[in-house]
């Protein structure tokens, strides 16, 4: 079942529900805050704003046509359409199975002037697969960095680790050095980096869950989590949020920006598997 639901200040959401799984995606960027199997697999602040024109914290905010504030671009950071609306395009409902398609119509700004479409593909069963798809409608070549910044719940954010990542370089946006992985990642301080040239499946091990993450059309991964002192700072993270959650974003960035020429689509693409350890 796919429905339509409204938040009391209108904001609009779907909520979809089938004999596997449910999830709800926000209208606005096409964000999807809510993807459940058994348990909640997506992390969202509790005190997470749902009003137009504000990302909300936590889910999978969709970054276009720009990842990040890059030096080449006068976009905001993350780009404009994680605070655009979308619209349904295509639903297929199957008994384990929910596909939907979203479509910005709105996908040009002062700083973007190009004609394209952008598409993202929710496959909502016992995994997760989303499909962003970018096609140049335009007679020019544009470049596009991306990212579908995914918030994944976990138990305790000191006692994970991260798998896949090893050997890898990485820009370090804290310092901004280029530095290399040596083992498994695990998280006891801000992390904000760029993994480069990334292998397609990242695994985060967790008391109670194993998640693997594949990508393809990507070969950038940005890991994030803010700690203590960012997250005093942020008004949509309460204090102790930041122990509840990883970011682990399947992206297009720095030189694996995406240059895509006149009636050329890209699909940045990911798998998520969430298997509950009992
Ligand atoms: O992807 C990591 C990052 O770019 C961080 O630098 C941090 O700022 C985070 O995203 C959240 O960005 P936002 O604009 O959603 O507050």
């Amino acid at each position: 079942m796919v429905e339509v639901k409204r938040l009391p200040n209108g904001f609009e959401y779907l909520e979809v529900t089938n004999n596997i799984a449910s999830a709800k995606i926000a209208l606005q960027g096409a964000h999807i805050f809510s993807y459940k199997t058994d348990l909640e697999n997506l992390w969202v602040s509790s005190i997470a704003n749902y009003e137009d024109g504000k990302a909300i914290r936590g889910g999978i905010p969709i970054c276009w046509p720009v990842f990040g504030k890059p030096v080449y671009s006068q976009l905001n950071q993350h780009g404009f359409a994680r605070n655009r609306m979308w619209e349904l395009v295509n639903s297929k409902e199957e008994d384990d199975m929910t596909i939907l398609t979203l479509r910005l119509r709105d996908t040009r700004d002062e700083h973007f002037d190009y004609k394209c479409e952008l598409n993202v593909t929710f496959n909502i069963g016992n995994e997760l697969e989303i499909e962003l798809t970018t096609k140049n409608l335009d007679s020019r070549a544009f470049k596009i960095t991306q990212a579908l910044h995914t918030y994944f719940a976990v138990s305790n954010i000191s006692e994970i680790s991260i798998t896949g990542l090893e050997n890898k370089p990485y820009f370090d946006q804290r310092d901004a050095a280029h530095k290399i992985q040596k083992s498994a990642l695990t998280i006891d301080a801000e992390v904000d980096r760029i993994y480069q040239n990334t292998d397609n499946t990242i695994t985060i091990h967790d008391s109670n869950k194993t998640t693997s993450i594949t990508n393809l059309n990507s070969k950038s991964v940005i890991v994030w989590n803010p700690w203590i002192d960012k997250s005093l700072n942020m008004d949509d993270l309460n204090n102790e949020g930041y122990k509840n959650f990883i970011c682990i974003e399947s992206a297009n960035a720095l030189d694996d920006f995406v240059l895509l020429q006149s009636a050329k689509s890209h699909s940045l693409k990911i798998k998520i598997d969430f298997i509950n350890i009992v």
